[in-house]
């Protein structure tokens, strides 16, 4: 009896354990009213074919309406969300599995304050996987058709994760699924959104294969920012931090630290960050505090340890962790790595990856730090300018990418190859922000 099942799953219409439920009971036809009115049907609890042919519709996967005893969190507590792709479909490449669904993000990221960071770790927000059937949560799919997908509000754990099933045929036109459609509409519920009753929204719970472009209505984008306000333009709340907003393409502008996370590039400047999205023009930025609300300092260095998908964020002499998620806990000491008490700040911080060293720059010296075996190697601090020739001042920032690394002295970046030792290009630091 599918109507019964459909109630169960999407309205709440309680499960007997002795077996059936009349289909003329109070009950039942209270839950067909609900499900009719929801989608704009005259509420008469009789299950007609307009009533059915909706019943029958592919959608989604979340229930329209709220379990009572849920009472998991409703948003994020951060404005950046990692994401990480675990098993893939073999219904499309696997790079235009990772378009769709970064294209799905910047639906969202577009529209709010959001940004979205894709790590390769389990320890991501939102982890996205496409399955089959029984998949260790208690949403088993159901074959072709029916369910496609379905997502998990914000928390911890499986809070936004993101599951497909991988029974349906998707595709990146209008035949089969539309993967970038359905993704955007379940990673709104990944960051907290509910079933709309307009089907205009993308949040309607029935699959459309068509939509306008940006895929959003009016009402999603109010949706997200009414979610996320908090944190949407708190500088502009007051004038309580006007020094923090920052002309990104002033000719002198300085960077304290730069580093890859995931796939994003981070500028620290003060308390002000910009993020950019590697191979993508838009650039989210605002005070820290605004992406990491724990991080109420500026940070003077940076470094990116992909092997362990983690950030380490230097200020003075502590450093925060980032692993996966920017949720994480306290402070520790720069002792951790091995520096004697006299090492209070550093310059500037670079993992090579392919020597497994980070290298810490301090005024005119540099300590080269084993990740592998977690110690300092011997024979360091040592001379910049014998280390590195032709870099001769004192380093902001630096950064490693593809065999280079990039050392932000002033307004300037001298671009080194480490291999053959030395500079190869000069740019201005701020041109990896677009200007
Ligand atoms: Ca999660
Ligand atoms: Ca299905
Ligand atoms: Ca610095
Ligand atoms: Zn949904
Ligand atoms: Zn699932």
């Amino acid at each position: 009896m599918y109507s019964q099942e459909y109630l169960q799953k999407f309205y709440n219409l309680p499960k007997k354990p002795s077996g059936r439920i009349r289909r003329s009971g109070p009950s039942f036809t209270s839950k067909v009213k609900d499900m009719q009115s929801f989608f704009g049907l005259n509420a008469t609890g009789v299950l007609d074919s307009e009533t059915l042919e909706v019943m029958r519709s592919p959608r989604c996967g979340v229930p329209d309406v709220e379990e009572y005893s849920n009472a998991q969190g409703t948003r994020w507590n951060k404005n950046i969300i990692t994401y990480s792709i675990g098993r893939y479909t073999r219904d499309l490449p696997r790079s235009t599995v990772d378009f769709l669904l970064e294209t799905a993000f910047r639906v969202w990221a577009r529209a709010s304050s959001l940004t979205f960071v894709r790590m390769h770790s389990h320890n991501a927000d939102i982890m996205v996987e496409f399955v089959t059937s029984d998949h260790g949560d208690l949403y088993p799919f159901d074959g072709p058709r029916g369910t496609l997908a379905h997502a998990f509000g914000p928390g911890l754990g499986v809070g936004g994760d993101t599951h497909f099933d991988d029974d349906e045929r998707w595709t990146t036109g209008k035949t089969g699924f539309n993967l970038h459609v359905v993704a955007a509409h379940e990673f709104g519920h990944a960051l907290g959104l509910k079933h709309s009753r307009n089907p205009e929204s993308l949040m309607y719970p029935t699959y459309k294969s068509s939509r306008g472009a940006s895929l959003l209505a009016s009402e999603d984008v109010a949706n997200i920012n009414t979610l996320y306000s908090k944190f949407s333009h708190p500088w502009l709340s007051g004038s309580l931090f006007p020094q923090l907003m920052q002309k990104k393409c002033a000719p002198d502008l300085t960077f304290d630290a730069v580093t890859t996370i995931g796939e994003a590039t981070f500028f620290f400047r003060k308390r002000y960050l910009w993020i950019k999205h590697n191979e993508q023009y838009d650039i989210k930025e605002g005070p820290i505090t605004n992406f990491m609300p724990k991080l109420k300092t500026s940070i003077d260095a940076a470094f990116w340890v992909p092997r362990r998908s983690t950030a380490y964020l230097i200020h003075e002499s502590i450093f925060w962790t980032v692993k996966g998620s920017f949720a994480k806990g306290k402070p520790r000491s720069l002792s951790h790595f091995g520096f004697p008490a006299s090492v209070q700040d550093i310059d500037a911080a670079v993992h090579i990856v392919k020597t497994g060293r980070t290298l810490f720059f301090i005024q005119d010296n540099y300590w080269s730090y084993n990740e592998n075996r977690r110690v300092m190697d011997f024979g360091y601090p040592k001379n910049i300018s014998e280390g590195f020739p032709g870099v001769n001042a004192t380093i902001n920032a630096a950064v490693y990418k593809e065999g280079l690394i990039y050392f932000f002295v002033g307004p300037q970046v001298y671009k080194y190859d480490y291999t053959h030792k030395h500079v190869v290009g000069v740019e201005k630091a701020n041109s990896w922000l677009g200007c």
